[in-house]
């Protein structure tokens, strides 16, 4: 394949442009965080001089992440995350602004991984990561280019784990802000964005009644937890999976019904595995499911559903519909698979809303904005951002919304920290 000097990006098609600026303008309507941070920061353009590469599903959310950190001063260069989750009329827009991005709708593994070194080819200074293929490739394959890199960020749960064990082992070579853990990122996308933009998927792909279902979710996390959620409010009957206690826990007292999935596979009308561990639905489960079982993913990685272990049951497989596909097995049962096993929210709808996106994103940007005002200070491993900002971005999206807090008096300050009295 041609090298970047060669080009200075690569969509699937530069035509869609129009549609994808439609799109992002859609988007900016509903991100009145970060729009306030490109206004506030498109003067003094703090981020100039920094090269950020970016690798992160590329959607209409993210172009306006995108614009927002080019607005700051920095020059972005970008590749999608996930091959599924491309949308390609945003792609196009963003190239047509002269953004370098590499990224279209259902790559293989090699052009995955091409797109990202077209990225690396100028050099970033700053790495924006969701799931860590990009922070792994410049550990892994591009060590040169530690040299001019302060810092990177990584959005996602999966991709944190990752990196704090890869910085345990010493093998982490610079510094890395966890967006994912800041509370305005998790509490609001990982649980209201996962549920609303899973079950997103799931519908478009299906168009199934969701009433009356026994829904399975793998993984009652912070975005299993928002599945389960969702799909109670469409009437689903919800039973949860778990290794961990206290997640189980959680799931009995909102009223799922907690089982093995040993068990659950056997009643189980749809399955949504959410855990960021591999083979959660492996042979024994898919031969005990009942005809037409429908199941997907939405963890980061492709690895929850064993693909592989389906098909040596399966005799024969269609395409129903689009991101749906039919397996049947040697005794005439159906089981249906989504967006072939990768995240469902993305492949087969457009991910999370712009509304929780924007405080995820908003969290990017001021990642991106502390490495470069501090990143040669920090330490290598994996940071958190400061806790004030939650407050912050809370603060800025409810002003929007037209929503005012209460005060405390000064009295009342002085009582929280007053130890003089009790009751
Ligand atoms: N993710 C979900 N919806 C997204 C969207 N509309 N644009 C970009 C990325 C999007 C992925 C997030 O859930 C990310 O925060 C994660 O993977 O944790």
């Amino acid at each position: 394949m041609t090298t970047a000097t060669e080009m200075k990006f690569k969509v699937a098609d530069p035509s869609l442009a129009d549609e994808g600026r439609l799109l992002i303008d859609w988007a900016e309507s509903r991100m009145p965080v970060l729009m306030a941070l490109r206004e506030k920061f498109a003067k003094t353009q703090p981020l100039k001089g920094m090269r950020i590469a970016g690798c992160l599903h590329v959607t209409k959310e993210t172009a306006v992440l995108i614009r927002t950190l080019a607005a700051a001063g920095a020059e972005v260069t970008w590749s999608g995350c996930n091959p599924l989750s491309t949308n390609d009329a945003v792609a196009a827009a963003l190239a047509d602004e002269g953004i370098g991005i590499f990224a279209w709708y259902g790559q293989n593994v090699e052009e995955f991984y091409w797109s990202i070194d077209r990225t690396l080819d100028f050099k970033p200074t700053l790495t924006l990561d969701d799931g860590a293929d990009l922070i792994f490739r410049v550990h892994f394959e591009h060590p040169d280019l530690f040299e001019h890199i302060i810092g990177g960020s990584e959005e996602t749960t999966t991709g944190v784990h990752r990196l704090r064990a890869m910085a345990a082992d010493g093998k982490l070579r610079y510094p890395v802000i966890a967006v994912n853990d800041a509370e305005t990122k998790w509490d609001f996308d990982n649980v209201y964005g996962t549920g609303q933009s899973s079950l997103d998927g799931i519908l478009r792909a299906t168009s199934v009644l969701l009433a009356g279902k026994n829904f399975v979710v793998a993984g009652y996390g912070h975005c299993g937890k928002g599945c389960a959620l969702r799909a109670k409010g469409m009437g689903s009957k919800v039973i949860a999976t778990e290794v961990k206690a206290t997640a189980a826990l959680k799931a009995m007292l909102d009223g799922c019904d907690v089982m093995t999935m040993d068990e659950a596979a056997k009643v189980g009308d749809l399955f949504i595995t959410a855990t960021g561990m591999k083979d959660i639905l492996v042979k024994r489960h898919f031969e005990s499911m009942k005809d037409g079982a429908i199941v997907c993913n939405t963890g980061h990685y492709d690895c929850e559903i064993n693909l592989e272990d389906l098909k040596e049951l399966t005799v024969s497989s269609r395409e129903m519909r689009d991101n749906c596909v039919e397996y049947t097995l040697a005794d005439g049962r159906r089981i249906y698979v989504l967006a072939d096993g990768r995240l469902v929210n993305l492949a087969a709808a457009e991910g999370h809303p712009s509304e929780v996106m924007d405080m995820s994103f908003a969290n990017q940007f001021q990642a991106m904005m502390m490495l470069a005002r501090e990143g040669k200070d920090l330490g290598v491993g994996v940071h958190e951002l400061p806790v004030e900002l939650d407050q912050e971005i809370a603060g800025i999206k409810l002003s929007a919304m037209g929503v005012h807090l209460d005060q405390l008096t000064p009295e009342q300050v002085a009582y929280a920290t007053d130890y003089s009295q009790g009751t």
